[in-house]
């Protein structure tokens, strides 16, 4: 026992934590680097993004200091305020920065047309609005050739008896049907539930059951995309990831941390163990379902400088799933099975425990990465550049969340 438990990283975990490195692929929001606040008030930074041009040349900052996030989620009325015809806009920077367009999100929660829901709304004139809105994220997606359209519905209601949760659901079902029509052949949709927020009594899309449900009734290119601040306290994530792996439905992840609610707080900033419970459900599945789930990070940087906020984010990914790759699978496997529950526990906490820095310190410069990416940030003189150039204009502009 004792011997076991004090084992470094050996040579085949070492090798398995850089591939793991090498594959791992996160992808960042375009309005992690924008200004953003709570209800309360938003402290705008110097040297936040504002145009897409921005928001694309501080994902090729971060992307060329981490070697891991290549591609950029997009929101659309905040990115592509033109739709499609924005679409060469976004090629042109593609080129020029060599970061790919990722996921489109649709906006759905801001128009005052959306008042009591957006595809669960009364209105069958304001479903076919919402509607519309969808169908133009799916021609951009194809347009762009990006894979995913991650829809987050914001609709509920915040008094008991005020909407029918039945008839809203008919409706969503319908909208979510004529979504998954439109899709190409590389397209899928991802349902993000939320249980709260903006609605305070029914979100109509709370839970990972509702989701699962609706993306089945939706059709096979349909997924569900847990957004770890989406949970109830207590919930068990990790739980819920297994059983949406075992129904062959996880699409993604938004990933951020929080203390209380969907407080958008950065990656592994509370609960780092969270994250390496969930990246294991996932490694410790040997199908080949785990192939195609978009790891994305979905944060608001209120109060940290939101470039440096973005690296330190994908570097703690790395560092979690690089910890989580550490572990001796089939070593586990033969513990748990055998009930050998102290010996399980250990072989699981000494990978979460492992210091895998260094190793993925070695990984970053033999990839030709710089060691230290926040070091090098700071060393670069980029957010400088970007404050005197941006500062002028974001100490003007108060705009509305992102
Ligand atoms: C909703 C959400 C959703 C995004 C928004 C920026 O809370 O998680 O994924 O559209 O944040
Ligand atoms: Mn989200």
């Amino acid at each position: 026992m004792a011997e076991s438990l004090d084992r470094g990283l050996d040579e085949l975990s070492r090798q398995r934590v850089w591939d793991a490195l090498d594959r791992f692929r996160i992808e960042i929001p375009s309005w992690g680097f924008a200004n953003t606040g709570t209800r309360f008030g938003k402290f705008t930074q110097a040297a936040a993004a504002t145009t897409i041009e921005e928001k694309f040349a501080d994902a090729a900052q971060v992307n060329a200091l981490t070697g891991a996030s290549p591609t950029m989620a997009l929101h659309v009325l905040w990115d592509l305020p033109n739709g499609l015809a924005d679409v060469p806009k976004i090629q042109q920077l593609e080129k020029s920065t060599g970061i790919q367009a990722g996921s489109i999100n649709p906006n759905l929660f801001q128009d005052q047309k959306y008042k009591y829901g957006s595809i669960c709304n009364p209105s069958a004139g304001i479903r076919g609005k919402a509607l519309a809105h969808l169908l133009d994220s799916v021609a951009i997606g194809r347009a762009l050739g990006s894979r995913d359209v991650s829809l987050w519905i914001a609709d509920g209601s915040n008094y008991p008896g005020t909407q029918s949760i039945r008839r809203r659901l008919e409706w969503m079902q319908e909208v979510l049907a004529a979504t998954h029509a439109a899709l190409g052949p590389e397209q899928r949709m991802l349902v993000e539930y939320k249980p709260f927020e903006p609605a305070f009594y029914h979100t109509d899309i709370a839970d990972w059951g509702m989701a699962l449900e609706l993306a089945r009734r939706a059709g096979p290119k349909a997924k569900v995309l847990v957004d770890t601040g989406h949970h109830l306290q207590g919930a068990n994530i990790e739980q819920i990831v297994a059983w949406l792996l075992h129904a062959n439905a996880l699409g993604g992840f938004h990933f951020n941390d929080r203390k209380y609610a969907d407080d958008d707080l950065t990656l592994g900033s509370i609960d780092p163990y969270q994250v390496f419970r969930i990246f294991h459900e996932i490694l410790s599945d040997a199908s080949s379902g785990t192939a195609g789930i978009a790891y994305m990070i979905d944060q608001s940087h209120n109060l940290k400088g939101k470039i440096e906020a973005m690296v330190q984010s994908v570097c703690a990914a790395q560092e979690l799933y690089a910890k989580a790759a550490s572990i001796d699978q089939q070593r586990l496997r033969s513990l748990q099975d055998e009930c050998r529950l102290v010996e399980a526990e250990e072989c699981f906490r000494e990978a979460f425990w492992q210091d895998v820095r260094p190793l993925v310190r070695a990984w970053r410069e033999a990839r030709g990465l710089p060691p230290h990416p926040l070091r090098a940030l700071a060393d670069s003189g980029y957010v400088e550049a970007a404050t005197r150039e941006r500062g002028a204009r974001n100490s003007a502009a108060v705009a509305s969340y992102a």
